[in-house]
């Protein structure tokens, strides 16, 4: 279905659990931010309360899967556009910004992507899917996630990159061939970094705080057209935020003249106690936290949350972040029954004391 401003309209006017007062929309306008999420074509298609708050409360998305490898080249050569032309479209009736995630990462990747790459086609390879995806939407997106997660310190490589199969078959390089090919694909989308487990205090964050301090001045020196850096921030109440070494790191990363954006916040309360209200304290207290030294950074530009609501979120359903107990998940602005929760009022309130920009 395309989208026309009738059905658009008609989205918004279904009924909303949404809070009286400004939306995170209006808010985050209020201080030169975009407020958004990640979102998914068929969801915003099929469920009309959930798209209605998409509508309200978000000035930007980002599709969850949609231009993943997978879904945008499923077999080599033949690409399939109909979920992203459909929700390029859709933001454009709402007037929303869109970013695009992602162009090269280890994960999602079709299955035929892996013998490519062995068998000495890598570049070609990228080179094409960069120019088509990237070619197709070319002016319309604010930002590209060109590498997502290249950097993973478990793995203790001399060049702060994660050996994922484009370092395999291109070496290092391959960060500069995907930057390469996405800025001549769209000389006007911002190209991202995007990755995680930067925040905490422990030494994994550190050590990849340190790897990111020591890889994107090499990559700005030789001239890859690296502009942005995204904080996914799947944030974890067990583990405690490094609030003045993160202040330190997103100001480095500034000074390098980098916009920001948090990318992908939710929080995952697996570790968390039953009772609701007990939850909800810990999760508004660390979104809360940790929006505070963000937003206190004036190169962060834009937050995302990795889904509007928990009635469609990997918080319910992937083991690594999913409570146990089987309880329904709080850790997003909207409850499954798409109530706002404590982390909606949080989210407000922070954008509420941020500094302009
Ligand atoms: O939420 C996404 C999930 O539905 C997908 O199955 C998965 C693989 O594509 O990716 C999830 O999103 C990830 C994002 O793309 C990158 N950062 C971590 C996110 C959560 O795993």
């Amino acid at each position: 279905m395309r989208i026309t401003r009738r059905t658009a309209l008609a989205g918004a006017a279904a009924t909303l659990a949404a809070p009286a007062g400004r939306s995170l929309r209006q808010r985050a306008a209020g201080k030169g931010l975009l407020y958004g999420s990640a979102v998914s074509a068929d969801l915003l298609r099929t469920d009309p309360a959930y798209a209605a708050l998409v509508a309200l409360d978000c000035a930007i998305i980002v599709p969850e899967i949609e231009a993943k490898w997978a879904a945008t080249e499923p077999e080599q050569g033949r690409f399939s556009f109909a979920g992203l032309d459909w929700m390029m479209d859709y933001a454009r009736c709402h007037g929303m910004a869109v970013r695009l995630h992602n162009l090269a990462w280890g994960v999602y990747n079709p299955p035929w992507l892996a013998g490519a790459l062995a068998s000495g086609q890598a570049e070609d390879v990228l080179r094409h899917h960069v120019s088509a995806v990237a070619g197709r939407y070319a002016g319309e997106v604010l930002a590209w996630d060109v590498c997502n997660e290249p950097s993973d310190p478990r793995w203790n490589q001399a060049d702060d990159l994660v050996n994922i199969g484009w370092k395999k078959a291109l070496g290092a390089g391959y960060v500069d061939a995907a930057f390469a090919a996405a800025h001549a694909a769209d000389p006007n989308a911002l190209l991202f970094i995007n990755d995680d487990l930067l925040e905490y205090e422990d030494a994994a964050s550190q050590a990849k705080r340190d790897g990111y301090l020591r890889l994107l001045p090499r990559l700005l020196a030789r001239g890859v057209p690296v502009q942005g850096f995204g904080l996914e921030a799947h944030l974890r109440p067990e583990r405690k935020l490094a609030e003045k070494p993160y202040r330190d790191f997103l100001r480095e990363l500034a000074g390098m003249g980098l916009v920001i954006h948090v990318t992908e916040l939710d929080i995952s309360d697996r570790t968390l106690p039953a009772d609701v209200a007990t939850r909800d304290r810990a999760l508004a207290a660390l979104a809360r936290q940790f929006l505070d030294v963000v937003l206190d950074e004036r190169a962060v530009r834009a937050v995302l949350t990795w889904g509007l609501t928990t009635r469609h979120s990997w918080l319910a359903t992937a083991p690594e972040v999913a409570r146990t107990d089987g309880l329904p998940p709080r850790g997003l602005p909207y409850d499954g029954l798409l109530q706002p929760t404590a982390m909606w009022r949080a989210i407000a309130s922070a954008l509420d004391h941020a500094p302009g920009r």
